[in-house]
């Protein structure tokens, strides 16, 4: 109690309880922001009392033994020592044996939690280089800034494309070496949404101390919605592969079918160049602005038969999207003219 009271009045906004296994930073230490935080700290402070209370009282046992087994002068009569005492030897022994075996027991359990993730955890490559952290995500899309999500495990799998750098973000409690040729990894839960430092630990040449980022720790779903504005689904892919890619990453795929069966929307087969009935009467022709209209404006007309419940995608989608999209459906239908294979044709003209 007088140790935590102690110890809060360090705190830098009073309100973190060093004991407690989030909270703000302390005079000390920095914030604690993700799970296994909080097990670092305290068996941290559990090393830092133990070792505190040694000290004093090794210092203050040879302040009083300099004290009283002082050389004394001349006809004084010296203080009579002990040679040999079976309890306090057995005391001296069992005391830090109990407190070692404490200290690996606890280390030892966080030890093995920290180096062991979740099944489920989401997987972030890392790679070190002089001097700059990359960070590539399951989409393929690369920053140099690491975002995560929050109340999720997440794992990175790191290297080096040069020398050994060493991964360490203080707020998460990590640091972890990348070594050329191989892969390390390190993991965590981030708890607390916010902007973290994240340094290079590892002296990797003369611009080693600007090799500096940021680990971003987003609420869950602002996560995603960045994760999707910033991936580039299309890269790499033919337009046709490209809306494909769309439509299952999007989740059109939910509502719509592509081989004529009708779901909660309509199918996507032989529907583009086709004419559609709309409800209130009418009829329209789909085309690729129809298309776009339907993805972003789905309200606008609603096709005959069919409830209108699908969202908008205003937003969530790119203009190269529907575009991918529209090449997408014109493959599926027979009512579209068809991309005739474009290799053959290719190595036809010069
Ligand atoms: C929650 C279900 C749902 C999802 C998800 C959904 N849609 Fe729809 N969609 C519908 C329904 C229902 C209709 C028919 C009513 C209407 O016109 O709004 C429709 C209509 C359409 C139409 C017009 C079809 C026609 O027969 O004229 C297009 C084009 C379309 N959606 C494209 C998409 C694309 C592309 C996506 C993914 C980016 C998507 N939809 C996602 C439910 C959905
Ligand atoms: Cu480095």
């Amino acid at each position: 109690m007088i140790l935590s009271g102690l110890l809060n009045t360090l705190s830098v906004r009073g309100a973190g309880v060093p004991f407690l296994a989030t909270g703000d930073g302390t005079f000390w230490l920095p914030v604690r922001a993700t799970e296994a935080a909080g097990t670092v700290d305290n068996l941290f402070y559990f090393i830092f009392w133990i070792s505190l209370f040694f000290f004093t009282l090794l210092m203050a046992l040879l302040a009083i033994f300099a004290v009283r087994y002082r050389r004394r002068r001349e006809g004084e009569e010296p203080e009579p020592s002990p040679s040999h005492n079976l309890a306090v030897e057995v005391v001296w022994t069992a005391i830090p044996v109990l407190l070692v075996a404490a200290i690996f027991w606890f280390g030892f359990q966080a030890y093995v939690d920290m180096s062991t993730p979740p099944l489920d955890s989401y997987q972030i490559q890392v790679t070190g280089q002089k001097w700059k952290w990359t960070f590539t995500y399951p989409n393929g899309y690369v920053d140099e800034l690491l975002h995560v999500p929050a109340d999720r495990p997440v794992q990175l799998v790191m290297t080096s494309q040069d020398v050994i750098h060493s991964l360490s973000i203080p707020a998460f409690r990590i640091k972890r070496d990348l070594v050329p040729g191989r892969y390390s990894k390190a993991w965590f839960t981030a708890v607390r949404p916010g902007d973290y430092d994240i340094y290079c630990a590892e002296y990797c040449g003369t611009q080693h101390s600007s090799m500096l980022s940021t680990v971003k720790v987003l609420p869950p779903e602002e996560f995603d919605a960045w994760l999707l504005a910033h991936s580039d689904i299309l890269s790499g892919l033919t337009p046709v592969e490209g809306g494909e890619r769309v439509y299952n990453v999007l989740g059109c795929k939910q509502c719509h079918s592509l081989d004529g069966a009708a779901g909660v929307g309509p199918t996507f087969r032989d529907l583009f160049g086709s004419e559609r009935p709309l409800k209130g009467g009418g009829r329209v022709l789909v085309d690729e602005n129809y298309v776009s209209s339907s993805v972003l404006d789905p309200q606008s007309q609603i096709v005959q038969g069919f409830e209108p419940v699908m969202p908008t995608f205003k937003g969530r989608i790119k203009d190269q999207e529907i575009t991918a999209l529209i090449a997408f459906l014109k493959s599926l239908s027979g009512h579209a003219p068809r991309d005739e294979a474009p290799a053959a044709a290719g190595a036809g003209t010069p």
